[in-house]
């Protein structure tokens, strides 16, 4: 039987998910964003469930999109980046942002594209030392999404916003601490620690208040997060019929530089 794609784990009232793809940098499939969003369902009807931590297996937390997966195009059909989008990234950025109890994402090392965003989505974000943060899209010409345009602007402001998704430039975890993108930043030994305690704190809060603190905090801007994440899911269409974002997809997957030409 095969290893399951996302390990459940509790500790008194906390739930841990881990994405369990370690070979793969826990990129995203369509079979773990299924695994992972049932799970989440689970841990939102489960009312013993005070706190949600979601961290990565092995050296990475998540490099986004599995650019080898089914809707990347690469069995030869015209790549559905829309519809991954629709159907996984958003309602999972949504779940997430809906839980009824906070969500803390411990990044243990790489976050990258919508793995970035996923966990920038999170009520938490501690990172250890060794993590980074990378908005890889540009990279293979795509833009950001898992609710990035939303919440980075809003995180960092405007310019690092725009630096850090065009560049797609590596962010070290204690960079994103002092720009204020993130919770903490913690010596790797002391990232579990410091994680569980903070969620054994929350889980003894009422979890109404914090939920409703969340949904007042997000209503007060002017763009809702679901309407910014169909806004991205409509543009990652776009971009994914370009040939840059086959020539991206193309360099990686062959590990060599892309050349771009689109303009
Ligand atoms: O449908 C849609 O596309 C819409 C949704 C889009 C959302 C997105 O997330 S788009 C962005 C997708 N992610 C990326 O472009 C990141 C690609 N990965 C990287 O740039 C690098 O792997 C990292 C900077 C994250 C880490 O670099 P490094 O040097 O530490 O590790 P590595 O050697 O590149 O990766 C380790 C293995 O994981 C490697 O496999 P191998 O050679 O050992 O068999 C690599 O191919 C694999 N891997 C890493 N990221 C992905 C991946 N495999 C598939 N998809 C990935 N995203």
């Amino acid at each position: 039987m095969s290893d399951p794609l996302v390990l459940v784990s509790n500790h008194g009232a906390v739930r841990t998910f881990t994405l369990n793809r370690p070979q793969a940098l826990n990129s995203f499939t369509a079979a773990l964003h299924r695994e992972l969003l049932a799970g989440l369902d689970a841990a939102a009807a489960d009312a013993g469930v005070r706190c949600v931590v979601l961290t990565g297996a092995g050296r990475g937390f998540c490099a986004g999109q599995d650019l080898n997966d089914e809707g990347m195009g690469q069995d030869g059909t015209p790549a559905d980046v829309e519809g991954v989008v629709e159907r996984h990234y958003k309602p999972l950025a949504l779940r997430i942002r809906s839980m009824p109890v906070p969500v803390i994402a411990m990044v243990n090392g790489v976050a990258a594209g919508a793995g970035a965003n996923i966990a920038l989505g999170c009520d938490f974000v501690i990172a250890g030392q060794s993590a980074s943060f990378i908005q890889a899209f540009s990279k293979i010409g795509l833009v950001p999404d898992g609710g990035g345009t939303w919440l980075l602007p809003r995180l960092v402001g405007r310019a690092r916003a725009i630096g850090l998704a065009m560049t797609g430039d590596k962010l070290p975890a204690a960079e994103a601490a002092a720009m204020g993108m993130i919770w903490r930043c913690v010596p790797d030994a002391e990232l579990l620690e410091a994680t569980m305690a903070l969620a054994s704190k929350l889980a003894t809060m009422p979890a109404k208040a914090l939920a409703a603190t969340r949904r007042i905090i997000d209503e007060a801007v002017p763009m809702g997060y679901a309407d910014a994440l169909g806004q991205e899911a409509k543009v990652q269409g776009e971009m994914s019929r370009n040939a840059d974002f086959a020539e991206g997809v193309a360099a990686f997957l062959q590990k060599r530089a892309a050349v771009f030409t689109d303009r």
